[in-house]
């Protein structure tokens, strides 16, 4: 694909384009091999289920996706809000934790589709999706945002990823957290529980969902063993503005309320080994079906790098 074509007259729809579009890096220079992960980067990720602090964006390229947020967090409203897959301005329905979360938006904006493009998260996630650290063809799943305002934002509960995902399977799936600020303790940074990627139930199925609206911070607890919870180790992220995390679909996250003085917003990209099947007949997304037990593919769900591409400029 790689004409954009209008969703309503007048409002482009970037999802109809799989390749870049925009300003936000530059294509010609792109030398995939570059981007690669490093052997020890790669075990850390299998050791633990995630990996710190991978520079993927520049502060200027932030400041670029960080104009497009702008959309989200109040007053001016983009024409094409009816093409994300959700959108809560409070997720929490809490005023004292307050979380806007949106999925969908890579079909807005020429920054944020390009986002879901970016060589410098493409290949890595694409030497993580494998164990063998195998290179692997890469489709683009969703993306996300999650911003918490100054003083009183919200919490993102403990989660596993993949237990909100099993209408794709098998289970081949990837997150790269972006954040757009600094993370600190005070504004509510991104953590993890280092080995919990290892915890499933019944032969490996994700942990059930225990707060949908993310507001309840430890409610992950009333479904673990006591072995998990004597290993319920928290593990700041702390990642700077431009760093990226990369985590396993099993990784379990989350992250506390902003108490500090200037908001905190971040950019996620999720992504799945190209093979994934729809498990469902139901939508996947917002009016997106694919019938069960066939390739996710097409218009929304993006080869976004394939091991051949790298080889083809060597
Ligand atoms: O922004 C947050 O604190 C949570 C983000 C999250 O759940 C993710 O990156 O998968």
């Amino acid at each position: 694909m790689s004409t954009v074509v209008d969703f309503i007259p007048g409002v482009p729809d970037y999802s109809t384009v799989h390749k870049p579009v925009g300003s936000l890096f530059d294509v010609d220079q792109c030398e995939w091999n570059k981007f690669k992960l490093s052997q020890d980067q790669i075990d850390t990720f299998w050791k633990d289920g995630f990996l710190l602090n991978v520079p993927v964006l520049t502060p200027q390229q932030c400041d670029m996706i960080l104009e497009d947020y702008r959309y989200f967090l109040g007053g001016e409203k983009h024409p094409g809000m009816d093409m994300l897959y959700e959108y809560h301005s409070n997720q929490s329905g809490d005023p004292d934790n307050v979380l806007m979360h949106a999925l969908g938006h890579w079909r807005l904006t020429k920054h944020f589709h390009d986002l879901a493009f970016l060589p410098k998260v493409v290949v890595g996630v694409s030497q993580l999706l494998e164990p063998s650290g195998n290179m692997t063809p890469v489709r683009f799943w969703h993306d996300q945002l999650f911003a918490k305002p100054p003083k009183h934002g919200g919490n993102v509960a403990w989660h596993q990823d993949y237990s909100y995902w099993t209408r794709t399977s098998p289970m081949c799936h990837l997150t790269v957290h972006i954040a757009l600020d600094d993370q600190t303790e005070e504004n509510g940074a991104l953590k993890y529980i280092p080995g919990s990627h290892r915890w499933t139930r019944d032969g490996g199925k994700p942990l059930p969902v225990t707060d949908f609206n993310f507001k309840d911070m430890e409610s992950i607890k009333t479904i673990l063993t006591e072995e998990e919870k004597a290993n319920f180790k928290p593990v700041c992220g702390n990642l700077k503005k431009g760093e990226a995390s990369f985590h396993h679909a099993l990784a379990v996250h989350g992250s506390y309320g902003n108490r500090s003085d200037s908001p905190r917003r971040a950019a996620v990209l999720n992504y799945f080994k190209d093979g994934v099947c729809s498990n469902t007949d139901e939508d996947l997304l917002n009016g997106i079906k694919i019938p069960k037990g066939q390739k996710m593919e097409g218009q929304f769900f993006p080869l976004v790098f394939d091991p051949k591409w790298a080889d083809a400029r060597n």
